[in-house]
């Protein structure tokens, strides 16, 4: 191997060739800080079972990770979309991340354990979500209320889409009811058939892009990608019709080097959209019941039975439906849950403390009687 100081000095500033992989000043600002040496930076592609596919924008290779990321707690261990140093073919850190996108781990949610959720990152340093749905059985207003959660309290930007648009003379009517849920946030029809909604994708595909696709297994993600794509690079779920099972499901994470120049990376479907921690992300996903609570009478008001609830009173003239109202306040009380259950581990450390005191107390008490 070269002399690792002497590349530092040369990537300083990176090499040309990581620009078509995403990077940017904000990494060369990060670079700039960090003391530690180094051979190579790479972005991880994809994760296969523990050993990491990187590229350098020449060449692709498979690296395994330090024993030192291994055992780490500081959530460091490496995920696709991370920028990472390389030492031949070992990780050998993580370049902090602009973001990631992460959930609870399945099954987690709910549980009495007492034990923080685990995350699950999906992929990090992103620049947009797509929330992939498909207008078929998939399409559920509810649920799509759950993934704008998900990526806004990932601080992230979501962008709809609703695949399958060719199965109904009046796909435009769908969009408009994602609309009166997802304030801002631009909304896609697309279909394989005929290509719609493509150029509208394209914008968010362009050079030194990345986006993550989310959504369920059969939702049309990776026939999606190929569409962007312009051809099969990716292999789709088609539905056998002597087991009824899909084939082709997507079971790895990869990043797609997308021919608009940005980065795609297609994801297995997600069954259960868990949170990890709450950032916030119901008070973005809900903004019109925000807006309302300014006008509620008191400045705590939970929107369950105050009296002079604006929220409340919304529901009452028809202006806010429900179901909405519902869906906030069941996401709003998974969140209280996990950061309820953050502190009280911590308590629980020092509780556990002081009665493993008392039981000791209480031998030595029987012991000299
Ligand atoms: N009619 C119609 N069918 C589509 C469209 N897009 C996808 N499909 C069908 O939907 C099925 C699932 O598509 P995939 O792209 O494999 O779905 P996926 O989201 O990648 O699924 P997983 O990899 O399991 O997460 C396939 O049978 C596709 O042919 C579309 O625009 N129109
Ligand atoms: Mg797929
Ligand atoms: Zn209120």
């Amino acid at each position: 191997m070269t002399n690792h100081k002497e590349l530092q000095a040369d990537t300083s500033v990176a090499p040309t060739t990581l620009l078509k992989l995403g990077w940017d000043n904000h990494f060369d600002r990060q670079l700039a800080t960090i003391t530690t040496t180094y051979a190579h930076i790479a972005r991880v592609i994809s994760v296969q079972r523990g050993l990491f596919l990187v590229s350098d924008g020449n060449s692709e290779w498979l690296c395994s990770p330090a024993g030192r990321l291994l055992h780490s707690h500081k959530g460091d261990y490496p995920v696709t979309g991370d920028w990472v140093f390389i030492d031949d073919t070992v990780v050998t850190g993580v370049l902090p991340r602009k973001n990631i996108l992460s959930r609870g781990e399945a099954g987690s949610r709910g549980g009495r354990t007492g034990a923080t959720t685990r995350e699950q990152a999906i992929a990090s340093n992103l620049d947009a979500v797509f929330i992939v749905c498909g207008l078929d059985r998939d399409f559920n207003i509810r649920r799509l209320e759950r993934y704008l959660t998900l990526v806004y309290n990932c601080g992230l930007s979501p962008v709809v889409v609703l695949t399958k648009a060719d199965l109904h003379e009046d796909s435009e009517s769908f969009r408009m009811e994602v609309e009166t849920i997802a304030f801002g946030v631009p909304v896609v029809l697309t279909s394989m058939l005929d290509g719609r909604g493509r150029s509208e994708l394209e914008s968010h595909l362009g050079g030194g892009q990345t986006v993550a696709m989310v959504g369920s297994s059969g939702a049309g993600k990776s026939t999606l990608a190929n569409m962007l794509y312009g051809n099969d690079i990716q292999s789709t779920n088609a539905v056998s019709s002597s087991v009824g099972k899909g084939r082709h499901t997507t079971t790895v994470r990869e990043l797609i080097r997308m021919p608009q120049g940005g980065m795609l990376m297609d994801n297995p479907g997600i069954r259960e959209i868990a949170f990890h921690e709450d950032g916030h992300g119901v008070e973005s996903a809900f903004t019109e019941i925000q807006e309302l609570a300014e006008k509620c009478r008191f400045a705590d008001c939970t929107h369950q039975h105050e009296p002079g609830c604006a929220v409340l009173c919304a529901v009452e003239t028809g202006e806010l439906l429900p179901d909405r109202l519902e869906s906030y306040h069941k996401m709003k009380r998974e969140m209280q849950y996990l950061s309820d259950r953050r502190s009280k581990s911590a308590d629980r450390v020092e509780k556990e403390r002081w009665q493993y005191v008392a039981l000791l107390k209480k031998s030595m008490y029987k012991k000299n009687k």
